[in-house]
Order: structure tokens, then C-alpha cells, then sequence
């Protein structure tokens, strides 16, 4: 089993509702186990700014799954939630974002996947909820994770 995090976003049909039903999901996908939940946090979209505030959340799991199938588990149900990967603009609004931050201590870059998750440390809605329910992450290749909010504006991001 390895612990791994899962960062969950949404800006379209009721985000809340998404994230709340998509934690649902992932506690009802074999192989996977639910242990934390962080609060819901709002925020103005990075990116393209004409798009709604985002929803955002982090869960931490146990997995048995391989990073590559624990991937494939998270395009599942973002298709469930009507996510349409051809049309999408990058940073562009969507219905559900899954993303797989860390699992346990594991490094890798390939064209599918690369762990830790891309801006991980410079997100403050990714990094704020992570370290709400892991205070004493590690990010594998960067560092202490408390040390990335340092420089950060707490206010950028809203516990709902
Ligand atoms: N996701 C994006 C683009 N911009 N902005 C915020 N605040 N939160 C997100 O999750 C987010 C975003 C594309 O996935
Ligand atoms: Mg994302
Ligand atoms: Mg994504």
C-alpha cells in the first residue's frame, strides 16, 4: 500500500458539488482508501482569467495501485463528471480536475505522468489543503512542504 495525494478542482456546474461527489467516487474505487479529506477552498482561476472561481480540495488515499493505473482510476471519473478533454483550453474551465500529486516517495517523469505534480509548491490551492491534512509532507526533489508557503499570500485562497 502506498499513500499518495490527490488534488481535485472545479469551476463549472456547481463545483462543490463536484469535488464532494468525485471524493465519493474515489473512496468507491478498488483499491483505493480514503483517509483524509481537506476543507473545500475557493479561489480566482490561474490562467485565463475570463472563467469562474475555482473550487479546490486535497484528499490523501492508500493505494495498491501502480501510479499508471491510479492515473487511468482518475480519467474515469472525471469522464463521469462530463469532462471533455479535446475541447479544453489549457487552464481553461472544467467540470472536474483529478490530479495526482505525490505517491509515496516516487520521482518520475514520463509524457503521461510526471510525480510530484507540476506546481505543487507554487499553487496556493494545491499547497494550502495538502498541508491542512499533512503538515509534515515531503515533497520528493523540492523539500519540506510548509517551506513553500513561506513567500505565500494566505489570502489568495478562501476556506469555504
Ligand atoms: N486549475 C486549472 C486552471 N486554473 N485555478 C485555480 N484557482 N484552481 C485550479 O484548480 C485551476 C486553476 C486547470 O486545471
Ligand atoms: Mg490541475
Ligand atoms: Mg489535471
Amino acid at each position: 500500500m502506498t499513500t499518495a495525494y490527490i488534488g481535485l478542482g472545479s469551476n463549472l456546474d456547481a463545483p462543490s458539488r463536484q469535488i464532494r461527489d468525485a471524493i465519493r467516487e474515489l473512496d468507491e474505487t478498488q483499491g483505493i482508501e480514503l483517509r483524509q479529506v481537506s476543507s473545500l477552498y475557493g479561489s480566482e482561476p490561474m490562467g485565463p482569467k475570463d472563467q469562474p472561481d475555482y473550487v479546490n480540495a486535497v484528499v490523501e488515499i492508500e493505494t495498491q495501485l501502480s501510479p499508471d493505473e491510479l492515473l487511468k482510476a482518475l480519467f474515469i471519473i472525471e469522464d463521469h463528471h462530463g469532462r471533455i478533454r479535446e475541447r479544453q483550453v489549457r487552464w481553461g474551465a472544467r467540470t472536474l480536475d483529478l490530479d495526482l500529486l505525490l505517491y509515496g516517495d516516487v520521482q518520475m517523469n514520463t509524457p503521461e505522468l510526471t510525480i510530484p505534480h507540476v506546481g505543487i509548491c507554487e499553487r496556493p490551492f494545491v499547497i494550502f489543503p495538502l498541508l491542512e491534512i499533512a503538515p509534515e509532507v515531503e515533497i520528493p526533489g523540492v523539500g519540506k512542504g510548509h517551506q513553500c508557503i513561506e513567500h505565500m499570500d494566505p489570502a489568495s485562497i478562501t476556506q469555504l
